[in-house]
């Protein structure tokens, strides 16, 4: 990635601000894009200077308070080698059950490296069903997000239908965001909205990673809304009498989908040693209805 402080990266690290991002927010973005937290830090740091400068002569005073935290921002950012918070559970002392507010969650099995933790009983039988009819009629051809553009395009790898639900369109939608946010520790409004996903036989979601691929031109366009993916959960709304499992090929791992259950994974960094490559194996026999939460960086407006 070319480390120059183009126009547009100018532009767009003043709209994250007033879109109410922090300086620390928008510099962890950078860095999960691929910037060098060094050329990040002073890049956003003139900019908002050189931004403020321009729409109040003289207000440097002001301007040194909002910019000062960053020198320890940064810090941290390359402290971490590029590595960004995510979603988590508490799972010191190896709980059996985790406190999703509402409901209690069992972890049935952890992985540390990947980070992945298959839940049981996140959601009710009668939530799957509710799920499954509220999309069932909003289903169409699943599109991927085309990272050459930053747009969506129909992707042969993956013969799913899917839809999405607006994050909070609905009581039954609010509920499970809610818990969900309490489980992970991560705030509603960093996630996307719920997609549901239907496989009929024969169809799968070739192994893919869930970032955005920071070397792919659309990256950047697409980071504007939230940055980066950090945490995926795939919940399993039905149960195929055989295949469509959730397959993780660099550790050997398959996940059953079994109803009401889910796995959940995350990435701190949008890199291939994350291990955090996945994919839904063909549907053998049956159906398969998944409902799946990316979670971002940052506010997904
Ligand atoms: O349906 C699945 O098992 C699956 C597998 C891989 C879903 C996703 N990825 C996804 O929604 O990202
Ligand atoms: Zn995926």
């Amino acid at each position: 990635m070319t480390q120059i402080a183009t126009p547009a990266l100018r532009e767009w690290i003043v709209q994250q601000t007033a879109a109410g991002f922090s300086p620390e927010q928008v510099l962890s973005a950078m860095v999960a894009a691929g910037w060098e937290a060094g050329v990040a830090e002073v890049t956003l740091e003139t900019t908002l200077r050189d931004y403020l400068r321009s729409r109040a002569p003289g207000a440097d005073a002001a301007v040194a308070a909002p910019v000062a935290p960053l020198k320890a921002s940064a810090q941290a950012a390359k402290s971490a080698a590029g590595t960004v918070p995510v979603p988590t559970m508490d799972l010191g002392q190896s709980p059996r059950m985790l406190d999703a507010g509402d409901r209690q969650v069992t972890v049935l099995s952890t992985l540390a490296s990947p980070r992945v933790v298959v839940l049981g009983g996140l959601l009710s039988d009668e939530e799957c069903d509710a799920l499954i009819a509220a999309a069932r009629p909003r289903m169409a051809r699943s599109l991927t997000v085309e990272t050459k553009t930053g747009g969506e395009e129909l992707n042969e790898s993956r013969t799913s239908s899917g839809m999405f639900f607006n994050r909070g369109e609905s009581e039954l939608i609010q509920r499970i965001e809610a818990r969900i946010a309490r489980l992970v520790n991560w705030p509603v409004e960093n996630g996307e909205g719920m997609q549901v996903l239907y496989y009929g036989v024969g169809a799968e979601y070739k192994p893919h990673y869930d970032y955005f691929d920071p070397a792919e031109p659309g990256t950047p366009t697409i980071l504007k809304r939230g940055g980066q993916r950090v945490g995926t959960l795939v919940m399993y709304l039905n149960e195929p009498e055989r295949g469509g499992g959730t397959t993780f090929p660099d550790v050997g791992l398959e996940v059953a989908p079994q109803r009401g259950n889910a796995v959940f994974f995350s990435y701190d960094k949008p890199d291939p040693s994350t291990r955090t490559l996945h994919g839904g194996a063909p549907v053998i026999v049956g159906e398969k209805w998944v409902a799946t939460k990316w979670l971002r960086q940052g506010v997904f407006e």
